[in-house]
């Protein structure tokens, strides 16, 4: 019953976190027509029912059909950042960053994660493109780190093999909040292009960092830069949507400690 409830109205609105419900039940009560409003950011909401004197959590009972996004932003006097991240999107983008192959793989990014991303960025492109990509990877790893919420229900570990011509790449994530970029290419791999794989690693560094995620991109073989580069977003954007989606069978943190 409760399986097919969407929405439900509380009494007063949820900041954050994790919420815990009990219902009297009755054979007359229903819940449809229960709305659930006030939602910014990612709430797990649990419903109980009390059958027996006992309060029993409800199999299925786990609403998560929550928005899990963010708005992150940061001014500084290099960059200028505003990124809205949807985890649980359709990969719908508009991506701005006065670097046209910067665009280019964060729409890949996008797209191949089913994650809705808007991202407007400013950066003192005169100087080079170090400081744009450097602080677009902060500014979405915050609002990766947002959208997440608690994390409890997630899948926690993703992964990806995606080939692009030549070159086949694997990217293996977990959701952890335990910083750590792991970044291989080809041995012998000298970078060459206007955003080559150094800049394409400062990304993920700072991806990683303010993401909160243990992120490891291995480049088996392959030598065009573009491709590599471009295998590297579009694997990390499938591993990152597998890490991110909730498993409706886990009701807390995917986690033996009891968090992430
Ligand atoms: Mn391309």
């Amino acid at each position: 019953m409760i399986g097919a409830v969407g929405h439900i109205r509380l009494s007063r609105p949820i900041v954050t976190g994790e919420v815990e419900i009990c219902i009297q039940h009755s054979p007359s009560l229903t819940f449809s027509g229960f709305v659930c409003t006030n939602f910014k950011r990612f709430c797990r909401v649990i419903v109980y029912f009390r059958g027996g004197g006992r309060c029993r959590r409800l199999p299925g009972g786990s609403l998560n059909d929550m928005e899990r996004a963010a708005t992150a932003q940061r001014a500084t006097k290099e960059t200028e950042i505003r990124i809205s991240l949807n985890l649980d999107g359709t990969g719908i983008s508009e991506v701005s960053t006065g670097v046209g192959f910067f665009d280019h793989m964060l729409t890949l990014f996008s797209a191949h994660g089913l994650f809705d991303l808007t991202v407007d960025a400013q950066g003192d492109l005169e100087v080079d493109f170090h400081h744009t990509v450097e602080d677009v990877g902060l500014v979405l790893g915050e609002a990766l780190d947002q959208a997440l919420g608690d994390r409890n229900g997630i899948q926690r570990y993703g992964h990806a093999v995606v080939p692009m011509d030549e070159v086949l790449t694997a990217v293996t994530v977990d959701l952890s909040r335990r910083p750590f970029l792991a970044f291989s290419l080809p041995s012998g791999h000298v970078p060459g292009a206007a955003f080559d794989t150094l800049l394409a690693k400062e990304f993920f560094r700072a991806l990683v960092s303010r993401g909160g995620l243990n992120l490891h991109l291995n480049v088996f073989y392959g030598e065009n830069e573009h491709h590599i580069i471009e295998s590297m977003f579009k694997a990390s954007g499938r591993a990152l949507d597998q890490a991110s989606a909730i498993d409706p069978r886990r009701t807390g943190a995917p986690s033996t400690k009891g968090a992430l």
